[in-house]
C-alpha cells in the first residue's frame, strides 16, 4: 500500500490547500515499466500556444486521453481525445485511481518533460468544465522533479516539494480557487542532464448540462 505523508509540519495554516501525497503508489518496477510504456505508445504531440501574433511551443510535450465528447481546453488550445483503447494499461491506471480516490475520472492529460529545461508555469486548474471543487490526481513518473504551489493573494506564500516516480499528488476541494501549482525548469546549471519525466493528471471533465460545470 502506499503511504500518505503530510507535506509539510504547519499544515493547518493552509486551510484552503487540499492537498495530500500518496508517496511510492506505483512501486519502483512498475512505474519504470509504465513510463517506459508511454514513452514509446503516447502518440506525443507539440503543442502551440498563439501570443501577441506570436507562435511559441510550449516547453513541453503533451496528449490528451478520455472518454468521446470529453474534450478540454488549456491555455486556450482545444484538446479532442484519444481513445482509452489506444493504450489499455492508461485505462487501467484510470480504473485505479478512480478507485483510490473514489471518483471517476473520464480524461487524462499526459505532459512529457524531455529535460530540465522543460517545465509548466503558473497556472490553477480552474477550468468550468472541471466543477467548482476538482478531485486531480497526478502521477509522477520517471525523474524527480520540484512541485510548487502559490498562493493566488500573495505570490511570495509558497509552498514546494519534490516528486518521485511513483508518486500521486491528489489535489481537492478549493485548492484550485485559492492557489496555482508549477513544475519549474530545474538549475540552469544540471538542465540539460536532468533526466525525461512523465506526468498524468486524471481529471473529471463534466459536460456544459452537468450542474457541477461551473458557470460562476
Ligand atoms: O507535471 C506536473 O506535476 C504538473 C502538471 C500540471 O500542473 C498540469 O498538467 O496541469
Amino acid at each position: 500500500m502506499s503511504e500518505m505523508q503530510p507535506l509539510w509540519e504547519d499544515e493547518n495554516e493552509d486551510p484552503n490547500l487540499d492537498v495530500i501525497i500518496l508517496q511510492n503508489f506505483f512501486k519502483a518496477e512498475e512505474a519504470n515499466d509504465i513510463f517506459n510504456l508511454l514513452k514509446e505508445k503516447v502518440p506525443w504531440e507539440q503543442e502551440i500556444l498563439r501570443m501577441f501574433g506570436k507562435e511559441i511551443p510550449i516547453p513541453r510535450l503533451t496528449a490528451w486521453f478520455g472518454d468521446p465528447e470529453k474534450t478540454y481546453t488549456y491555455s486556450g488550445i482545444l484538446n479532442q481525445p484519444h481513445d482509452w483503447k489506444l493504450i489499455p494499461e492508461l485505462d487501467d491506471m484510470r480504473e485505479k485511481l478512480s478507485q483510490a480516490c473514489s471518483v471517476n475520472f473520464n480524461s487524462v492529460l499526459l505532459n512529457l518533460y524531455r529535460d530540465g529545461n522543460d517545465s509548466v508555469d503558473w497556472h490553477a486548474d480552474d477550468e468550468p468544465e472541471l466543477g467548482p471543487e476538482p478531485i486531480i490526481a497526478s502521477v509522477s513518473l520517471g525523474e524527480t522533479r520540484t512541485f510548487d504551489f502559490r498562493s493566488k493573494y500573495d505570490s511570495k506564500h509558497k509552498r514546494s516539494f519534490e516528486l518521485f516516480s511513483g508518486d500521486v499528488v491528489v489535489m481537492s476541494g478549493v485548492t484550485q480557487q485559492h492557489w496555482e501549482h508549477r513544475v519549474p525548469k530545474t538549475a540552469e546549471r544540471i538542465r540539460l542532464s536532468t533526466g525525461p519525466r512523465i506526468n498524468l493528471t486524471f481529471r473529471t471533465i463534466y459536460s456544459a448540462d452537468d450542474p457541477l460545470f461551473d458557470i460562476a
